[in-house]
């Protein structure tokens, strides 16, 4: 799955055939643009600022390349085409409903800027000429500037005045978005454009001339520099940040920590970079630095970060707040998304050697520049794995179970929730895991699993979450999506019937200002009554096992849970934990 492979089909919602005459119109242009380039599918919710479009899409493009994708929740039309780039590098577009669609969509937006996924997200516009605005909806389905609802976490965004100037727009869109620091886009459709008749097509772009640019080289000298820092190291440290799914580029990676023999340190947030069984694997892979990382990571004297998510955070972290003293080299093109209305370019690290590039690139020029070590670095004991009670089901039950149920089976997870612990899971592949969803917008889960087993159908490779219940609850509507189109999926959901991060912020709250900890659950619990999960994804057509109460049926039903995805259906499971997390004190 390292290079991009024709999308598998899924169920086709097909049109009659219809015949185009010699009438075309803006939107038909503007169709066979995105035709062009070469994008599989287009998740959207649909409005009539957009019916032009979404007609050519239908009957002028027979609703192929791209096939819509059809979804209840703008939320989830964007985070399907975010998970779904993640799992396959591949460009997906979705498309929103004038300024109100937009609104819905804007979280998910922001999730797929701060995990530098690109996307295309088409919208529409009410008449800009107020001549042609319909009473009431049109002028307030109208906006001025549209896109500065999203322009602080888009890369780009742009409203054309006419069907070439769309065709044009969308070509640049896609280069923007596809090209590193990779990113959200927006394309605004004004409506009278889209539907205004045209004598003829205009002439179609060759999109492969409008393709994202080669990936930027460092400078030679800039490697050298690097390469000798490293060699010439006595405790250097890696830490494995934002990397591409290819398996050349995770071979490169691996042998160079091994070349160096480097520690490697890893961050659950972020897509698969390096074994985590490996012996250089050196600490449980979180959020936050481990602690037991901490004595590694401040006595090092030279630190390479492959585009690491938060490198200054985590330095200041090891060194206790004091600077830290080794010498630093970043890999990173970051900082050309990074702007002041969002804090996400994180602290600004030291850097003494910066190699403004994609760690894919820098890491095979290190490895061939870098003299072998052979000292052997002290790896920090990863804490022991607690046991699981026997008679609750425990997120570290679920991960037991899950580690029997999958043995020999090509999973890709698609999330871990909250409490889970970097080390119930090993991570082999670099399509063993796609990270999380950037933003830490709650209720991504659903939606990017979907679109990651969109990516993945046909691979052999399931897609597979483990998600917390507040993160599907709030975007389950996205199963009905996968029942729909027969988009293999598995959600286990780790169902505490709490927005339980929140209740341990009140408990920390309660018991800094000497108040009583037991209220911490109140407007936090989801019970009283209990959510069916299960039988909320049954109602959307999709499998649904649960709840789990006895730790002893949880493999069992992991298991059928993955034989009902391999055949083709989405399942959920409501395994219902024990409150607790099992990564955080
Ligand atoms: C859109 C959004 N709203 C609120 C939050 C604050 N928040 C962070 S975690 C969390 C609870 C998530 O619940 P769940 O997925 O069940 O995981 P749990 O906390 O129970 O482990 C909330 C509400 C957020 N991150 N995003
Ligand atoms: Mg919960």
């Amino acid at each position: 799955m390292n290079e991009p492979t024709s999308p598998a089909a899924i169920v086709h919602d097909a049109p009659i055939p219809s015949s185009h005459g010699d009438s075309v119109w803006g939107s038909d242009y503007i169709a066979a643009v995105v035709r062009e380039l070469d994008i599989p599918y287009i998740a959207l919710v649909p409005g009539s600022s957009y019916r032009g479009f979404h007609d050519s899409i239908v009957n002028y493009l027979g609703n192929r390349a791209p096939q819509m994708v059809l979804t209840i929740h703008e939320e989830t039309a964007v985070a399907i085409a975010h998970g779904y780039a993640k799992a396959s590098e591949r460009l997906m577009a979705a498309a929103v409903h004038a300024n109100i669609g937009l609104m819905r969509a804007v979280m998910a937006v922001y999730n797929a800027w701060c995990d530098r996924t690109p996307l295309v997200l088409f919208g529409a516009t009410g008449p800009w000429d107020a001549m042609q605005r319909r009473p009431w909806i049109d002028w307030i389905h109208t906006s001025a500037d549209q896109g500065a609802l999203i322009r602080n976490f888009t890369k780009w965004d742009n409203q054309p005045g006419s069907p070439e100037a769309a065709g044009e727009a969308i070509l640049r869109a896609a280069q923007i978005a596809m090209t590193a620091p990779r990113g959200p886009v927006y394309v605004n459709l004004e409506v009278a454009m889209q539907e205004a008749k045209i004598n003829a097509l205009p002439p179609l772009p060759d999109a492969a001339r409008y393709a994202a640019p080669p990936a930027v080289q460092p400078a030679p000298d800039l490697v050298t520099r690097a390469a000798k820092l490293l060699s010439e190291a006595k405790r250097p440290v890696i830490f494995a940040g934002r990397c591409s799914r290819s398996m050349s580029a995770w071979d490169a990676r691996v042998q160079l920590a091994e070349k160096l023999n480097a520690p490697v340190i890893t961050n659950i947030k972020l897509a698969a970079s390096f074994p985590t069984d490996h012996r250089l694997h050196a600490a449980t892979p979180g959020s936050y630095l481990a602690p037991e990382a901490y004595e590694l990571v401040a006595g090092a004297d030279v630190v390479l970060s492959l585009d690491y998510l938060d490198l200054g955070s985590a330095l200041r972290q090891a060194c206790n707040g004091t600077p830290f003293r080794g010498q630093v080299i970043q890999v990173s093109c970051d900082a050309h998304n990074h702007r002041g209305w969002t804090m996400d370019h994180q602290a600004l690290p030291p850097v003494d050697v910066y190699l403004m590039c994609e760690t894919d690139i820098a890491v095979p020029l290190l490895l061939e520049a870098v003299r072998p070590r052979s000292a052997q670095p002290e790896i920090p004991q990863k804490p022991a794995l607690p046991q699981p009670p026997a008679d609750a089901v425990s997120m570290r039950g679920v991960a037991i179970a899950m580690a029997a149920a999958t043995k020999g089976i090509d999973v890709c997870y698609t999330r871990f929730p909250l409490g889970w612990n970097g080390n119930y899971t090993h991570l082999r592949h670099p399509m063993d895991y796609i990270g999380h969803d950037g933003g830490a917008g709650v209720g991504s889960g659903p939606g990017m699993t979907v679109g990651a087993g969109l990516a993945l159908k046909g691979t052999g490779r399931l897609a597979v979450a483990l998600m917390g219940d507040g993160d599907f609850l709030m975007g389950n509507t996205a199963v009905w999506t996968a029942a729909h189109y027969g988009i293999p999926c598995l959600m286990v959901v780790c169902n505490n019937r709490s927005f339980y991060n929140d209740e341990r912020h009140q408990g920390r709250m309660a018991q800094s200002r000497g108040r009583p900890v037991e209220n911490r659950w109140i407007g936090q619990r989801l019970d009283q009554p209990d959510i069916d999960i299960a039988g909320m994804a049954r109602d959307m057509g999709a499998v649904g096992i649960g709840p789990l109460t006895e730790p002893a049926k949880v493999q069992a039903a992991i298991g059928e849970g993955i034989a009902a995805a391999q055949s083709g259906r989405p399942c959920v499971i409501d395994a219902r934990v024990l409150p607790g997390y099992d990564n955080r004190g």
